[in-house]
């Protein structure tokens, strides 16, 4: 798999409406250690502007939309992403940014592992190094 890629998941439905289920290893390619959400996210704000050492990530939209900018240092593209059956892989030295999002966005993150300041890098010009090593 690219550092950064889609993944698409099975949606159960029935009568009552939608499930979708997120198991560790198997739809989601990680051990999960760590769930967060961003919400209430004003629209003209852009969140991110860092990528992570080592760390492997899940974005899923699950309600709403906001678009993510991912950027392997050779490449940039926006993604969007809307409450559905997808989610946004993020792994290890992708610069990533967050942003045009609805008024109702939450942006659910799955993470291979705990919150460590250490593990990001928020100098573009850093990143870009790491990247060319
Ligand atoms: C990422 C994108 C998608 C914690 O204390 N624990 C946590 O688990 C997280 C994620 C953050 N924080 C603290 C650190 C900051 O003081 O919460 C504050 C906001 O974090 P940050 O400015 O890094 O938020 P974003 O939206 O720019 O980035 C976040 C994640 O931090 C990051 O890993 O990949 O979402």
């Amino acid at each position: 798999m690219a550092r950064y890629d889609i993944i698409e998941f099975s949606t159960i439905g029935d009568d009552r409406g939608s499930l979708i289920a997120l198991e560790a290893e198997n739809n989601v390619p990680f051990e999960i250690k760590r769930v967060y959400y961003i919400f209430k996210t004003q629209p003209d704000v852009r969140r991110g502007f860092h990528a992570h050492k080592k760390l492997k990530q899940l974005l899923v939209c699950v309600k709403g939309s906001c678009t993510v900018l991912v950027d392997d240092g050779s490449k940039k593209e926006n993604i969007i992403l809307k409450a559905e059956n997808k989610g946004l892989i993020i792994e290890d030295l992708i610069w990533h940014e967050m942003f045009n999002f609805s008024d109702d966005c939450v942006l659910m993150v799955l993470a291979d592992d705990y919150y460590d300041e250490s593990d990001y890098i928020r100098n573009y010009d850093n990143f870009l190094k790491e990247v060319n090593k």
